[in-house]
């Protein structure tokens, strides 16, 4: 008989998640947690059943532009895949995106919400993707006062009804760059009638079968920079279903997401509705930046969890050498590694979660509100560096399996590889995290917070594990106390060290918060593993600035003609 492996599977992604129901039994009241459970049941059987299932089928498949009809018309219509339509209900009737806004659980709501998310990510081909910004934009309507958008679009946004629900896209990114956002093009001229149309290029425009979307422009006569900019609200289609002004120019062919049908578009007199000042749009944009970075995360740790959670299948079927791969130290070394990662991440990033729901019920402290402002930009690029070493890491698990297509396992790998990229690059979010130490006393906070998490963990197993967070941080406080005063270069050469320093740090501390909580409470040292396990990977990353080696190896900087 020939040899043929068997795949890996996959059960209830809610009750195989030691981690998550762990969590949640901790940080929720008991009332909550039994209402919700059912809510997050449903979800876990989906993710690891039905949706699961029909993703695989629509593999090959991927979104596609029609620009002209057969008669000229231009029209760009886009077809998306046959997941994405099924994802977009479920997300929908199940509140992915509305559970948040219902608040039927106060601060809380937020914790059930993302723990939906978490859920569904994995199984959605990236429709994470509009409901972040969906979040997102629902988010900034609400900031920014403006009645007749919160009325209008809100809504629609937060709806359990698909036929009535939208989604949003988030058109930042031009031709300049999507980092500096302050360059943008686009330009907001006011009509005879009083309404704005913007004119320009949105280069990576995601999710461009939204209904609506949030866009910078420049009014017109405004300064360059940031603060010319302002914040612009449009629908894509008006009141007969016509796009006027909106051209879908292409889509983009990407390493990963490429259920996203990311756009080119070109804006040609579209009609835009200021969502608040006429300048100082990223400032007005900013709530989205914070709700959409935390998606980000989110969708890290879910893409670590469902690639562990395939490789533990498989390395307890695969024999190699005699025994199944779960009987290899060396392969249960690796996985042990990953899978300590994959919970500091989701520590981390749950923690982030539980300051925006009390953010959003007005319950936050000053000092938590500057931990939430530190602590996103730290927790989205902490999160998606692990997430890319960890699928990698995945892939590598399955042998030739991991590396062929429809095994479905290499798109674990792509997808993630946007993350570190999207919503600020870990460089650009660096320097937002050392901006904001440097302005206020956040980082006092941080260090606040991981002495808190530590206080009282008495169990001789994790004293190396609180050893090392509490270090790390001292480290990194010292290291830019040093360096502000002497060397300017040196810091911000550091950044990334220091914000992937501090978010190791934190995540260290939670776990072994979590830890001395699971020990206490569910007699389970499993936590107290992760945390060990954490700890040997490593912590700190800082080092001292060596500008001459960084100029011996840096062969970019033009050299004097001869
Ligand atoms: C599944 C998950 C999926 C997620 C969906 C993703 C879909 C993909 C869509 C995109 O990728 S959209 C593009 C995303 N682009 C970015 O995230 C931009 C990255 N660049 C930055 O974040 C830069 O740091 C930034 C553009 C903000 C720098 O520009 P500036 O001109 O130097 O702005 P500045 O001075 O730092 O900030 C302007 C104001 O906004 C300041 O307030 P004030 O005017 O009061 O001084 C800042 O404090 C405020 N601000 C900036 N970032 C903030 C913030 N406030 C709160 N939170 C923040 N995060």
């Amino acid at each position: 008989m020939a040899f043929y492996q068997d795949p890996p599977t996959l059960g209830n992604q809610y009750d195989d998640d030691r981690v998550l129901r762990s969590y949640l039994a901790r940080v929720l009241p008991r009332e909550v947690a039994a209402s919700i459970t059912p809510s997050l049941h449903e979800m876990g059987e989906l993710a690891g059943g039905h949706l699961y299932r029909l993703q695989l089928a629509d593999r090959a498949n991927e979104p596609k532009l029609t620009s002209w009809d057969a008669w000229g018309q231009r029209v760009d219509r886009i077809e998306v895949t046959q997941l994405w339509k099924e994802a977009a209900r479920i997300a929908c009737e199940r509140g992915v995106v509305a559970a948040a806004y219902e608040r039927a659980h106060g601060a809380f709501s937020r914790v059930h919400q993302f723990a939906l998310a978490y859920l569904f990510d994995p199984s959605s081909d990236v429709y994470t993707c509009p409901l972040a910004m969906s979040d997102g934009a629902a988010r900034t309507l609400l900031a920014s006062g403006n009645r007749a958008l919160i009325d209008r679009a809100v809504p629609r946004l937060t709806s359990r009804d698909p036929a009535k629900a939208w989604t949003s896209g988030q058109w930042m990114t031009e031709r300049t760059g999507g980092s500096d956002v302050g360059r943008s093009e686009t330009v907001a001229r006011p009509g005879p009638d009083g309404a704005y149309r913007l004119y320009g290029t949105k280069w990576f425009a995601s999710s461009a079968t939204s209904e609506m979307a949030l866009a910078l422009a420049r009014p017109e006569g405004n300064p360059e920079g940031s603060r010319g900019l302002a914040l612009f609200y449009l629908e894509l289609a008006g009141d007969d279903g016509r796009r006027e002004g909106i051209l879908i120019n292409r889509l983009k062919d990407k390493l990963g997401t490429r259920k996203v049908p990311t756009a080119e578009i070109a804006l040609e007199g579209a009609l835009a509705t200021p969502v608040a000042e006429l300048a100082n749009g990223i400032r007005t944009i900013a709530p989205m930046l914070n709700v959409t970075r935390t998606w980000n995360a989110v969708s890290a740790v879910a893409a670590m969890r469902r690639g562990l959670a395939l490789a533990r299948s498989y390395a307890q079927r695969r024999v190699q050498f005699g025994t199944t791969l779960a009987d290899k130290p060396l392969h249960m070394d690796t996985l042990a590694e990953l899978q300590a990662e994959f919970e500091g991440a989701f520590h981390l990033t749950f923690r982030a979660i539980e300051l925006l729901g009390r953010e959003e019920t007005g319950s936050l402290t000053e000092s938590e509100a500057k931990l939430l402002r530190l602590i996103i930009p730290i927790t989205k690029l902490t999160t998606a560096k692990q997430a890319v070493a960890v699928l990698s890491e995945v892939l590598e698990a399955f042998g030739g399996a991991g590396y062929v297509e429809d095994t479905g396992l290499p798109r674990l790998l792509r997808d993630a590889q946007v993350l570190p990229i999207w919503e600020g690059t870990t460089n650009v979010l660096s320097l937002d995290a050392l901006r904001v130490i440097q302005k206020d006393s956040s980082l006092d906070v941080l260090a606040a917070e991981v002495a808190r998490l530590l206080t009282g963990v008495v169990e001789p197993k994790l004293a190396e594990a609180e050893t090392a967070a509490s270090r790390a941080v001292s480290h990194a406080r010292a290291w830019l106390k040093e360096m502000a005063g002497t060397d300017r270069e040196g810091l911000e050469a550091g950044a990334r060290r220091v914000a992937i320093t501090l978010g190791r740090a934190l995540e260290l501390a939670l776990l072994v918060r979590h830890a001395a909580w699971a020990m206490d409470r569910e007699r389970s040292r499993t936590a107290l593993a992760a945390a060990v396990q954490f700890a040997r990977n490593g912590v700190d990353l800082i080092r001292d600035h060596d500008p001459d080696t960084i100029a011996a190896l840096a062969e970019t900087r033009q050299k004097p003609a001869t």
